[in-house]
């Protein structure tokens, strides 16, 4: 019941095949709510432009449209006149009537499964722009089944199932898991988490909870900035039980571990697929702010007890700056078993205290090295070394790395470093992630610059003061592994559809606007991109 349909002529008349609407929420907008948006009855190429305004809008709701490459559904934020992204607050939120899902408690937006609209399995949705807040005990919503307690693992954002899904630009925080992933039996698959301030989530006293929990067949992780957890919430910075997994270029700052790398549970769809077995982990920084949760600051294979499922393959770990201000002792990789090893190139790791406080390995696993700096002293197991090590004796051993600012978080490198110019080649199973770009504090990328050989850690210096973006100079890689995702419930949440009586959705609103939205050529879209300002306003309105 969906009907007038102000649109620009130039949508109108565009040789689209499909309809597509956008939907714009906020104050002066055709929807004032949140809850007018004809959730039930999205379709591919749609977008939802959600505007800023003072008032958080207490709103939750389900995402289940399939999207394509070309017309992907797209829930964007637009933010207030000082930058503010609009926020959705799950406390005392309202989910439409005409929205019917399971999980509903799981998150402020699911994205996954539904009675209405009819269950299916979400692709190529897009979510950018939103502050996402408030999704944990002991608040509560009012939805399909009134009153209703958030549970211990609810999400500011609750991923059941999708694929090709891309989460970017959005802050999460004050929820039980900021970012939850599951990968429900393998479906979930090729997910993007990209630009992104993930930070406050989890549950007093509870180890369960994390800044993001994540499950998938394929999943990148870039250019997010990771913060502390909520006060007394012993949770993980970023944890993650994925096959083909890609963490680059991201600030991790706190959390009991920073990165918890450990085994699919979910479904042994991605035990057996080969990325399983090697995982990424590059250009990143890994602060230790202080005597914060566990000594370890990665661990990478498992922890379910099941052996057999663990990663036991290899973590690539290369160009990462590591600094732990720790007051005593630091490791810096926790290896599951002997059958897990870690590949460790070219990375800075300093602590803040006598270099003796740093043990490479908490005891088991293999591992290797080349050209890292260490300050000197560094041990290889602060309780009994199970494992080995393997050192070409390349790293450099210096009091300091040379950065620009060490006490303002500044991990760049000052002239004269000892850590310039003094990487290694990439391991050849890295070579498709070329470091091309670096983290740019806060939430964003830069290139890389291209300045002779690579130096060490996250970020080069530009010695000669004229460097060429490497983005120009044929890195080769081209888009370097996509993380696809499948299912998988981290830890101990089953994100099945339990319960669901799925009727299916008929009562969807029929028909969408009349006008068009970019389906054909790429000629049309890019005409629409460069449009972008017009099309914004192709407004379908809902008549009720
Ligand atoms: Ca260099």
């Amino acid at each position: 019941m969906r009907r007038a349909i102000p649109c620009l002529a130039l949508a109108c008349l565009a040789p689209w095949s499909a309809a597509a609407a956008t939907y714009e929420v906020g104050p002066g907008q055709p929807l004032a709510a949140v809850g007018d948006v004809p959730w039930e009855s999205l379709q591919a190429g749609d977008t939802v432009r959600i505007h800023w305004r003072a008032e958080p809008y207490r709103e939750k709701f389900v995402l289940c449209v399939r999207g394509t490459a070309e017309r992907p559904v797209v829930v964007q934020g637009v933010r207030g006149p000082n930058g503010e992204r609009p926020v959705l607050d799950g406390r005392d939120a309202t989910t439409r009537a005409a929205l019917n899902y399971w999980n509903e408690a799981r998150g402020v937006i699911k994205v996954g499964g539904a009675n209405t609209p009819a269950d299916t399995l979400p692709a190529h949705v897009r979510i950018e722009g939103l502050e996402v807040r408030s999704a944990r005990p002991p608040y509560t919503f009012t939805g399909r089944d009134g009153l209703t307690a958030y549970p211990n693992n609810a999400a500011a954002i609750f991923v059941e199932k999708a694929e090709q899904l891309v989460i970017r630009d959005c802050e999460l925080h004050d929820s039980g898991n900021g970012l939850f992933v599951a990968v429900s039996d393998g479906a979930t698959r090729d997910v993007r988490v990209e630009g992104n301030f993930l930070h406050g989530n989890g549950n007093e006293g509870s180890a369960y909870e994390h800044n993001s929990y994540t499950e998938a067949l394929g999943i990148l992780f870039e250019g997010n900035r990771y913060g502390p957890l909520r006060a007394g919430c012993a949770g993980n910075n970023l944890k993650d039980r994925s096959a083909g997994l890609v963490v680059r270029w991201n600030w991790l700052e706190g959390g009991n571990r920073q990165l918890d790398l450990v085994d699919a549970e979910g479904s042994q769809v991605l035990v057996q697929d080969p990325r399983y077995r090697e995982t990424f982990v590059y250009g990143n920084v890994l602060l230790e702010p202080g005597d914060d949760g566990n000594s370890q600051i990665v661990h990478y294979g498992g922890d379910s007890g099941t052996e057999a499922d663990y990663r036991k393959g290899t973590l690539h770990f290369f160009h990462n700056t590591v600094v732990s201000r720790r007051s005593g002792n630091t490791t810096l990789f926790r290896l599951s078993t002997n059958e897990e090893q870690a590949d460790c190139r070219n990375n800075i790791v300093l602590v803040t205290q006598a270099g003796s406080r740093l043990a490479l390995l908490d005891g088991d696993g293999q591992l290797s090295l080349g050209h890292n700096f260490f300050k000197p002293g560094r041990v290889d197991s602060h309780s009994g070394l199970s494992g080995s090590i393997q050192d070409d004796g390349t790293s450099i051993l210096a009091a300091e790395p040379g950065f620009l600012d060490e006490a303002g978080d500044d991990f760049h490198l000052a002239a004269g470093s000892v850590c310039l110019d003094q990487a290694g080649p990439l391991a050849p199973a890295a070579t498709g992630h070329p470091l091309h770009s670096q983290y740019l504090a806060h939430q964003g990328l830069e290139p890389r610059p291209a300045d002779g050989p690579l130096d060490l850690g996250a970020f080069e210096r530009c010695q000669s003061g004229a460097c060429a973006d490497p983005a120009d100079g044929g890195d080769g890689g081209g888009d370097d592994g996509e993380p696809g995702e499948d299912d998988a419930g981290p830890g101990e949440d089953d994100a099945g559809p339990g319960e669901d009586e799925g009727q299916g959705g008929s009562g969807n609103l029929s028909g969408s606007c009349a006008c068009g939205h970019a389906a054909g050529g790429s000629a049309w879209l890019w005409l629409l991109v460069a449009l972008g300002g017009w099309v914004r306003r192709v407004t379908c309105a809902r008549t009720g």
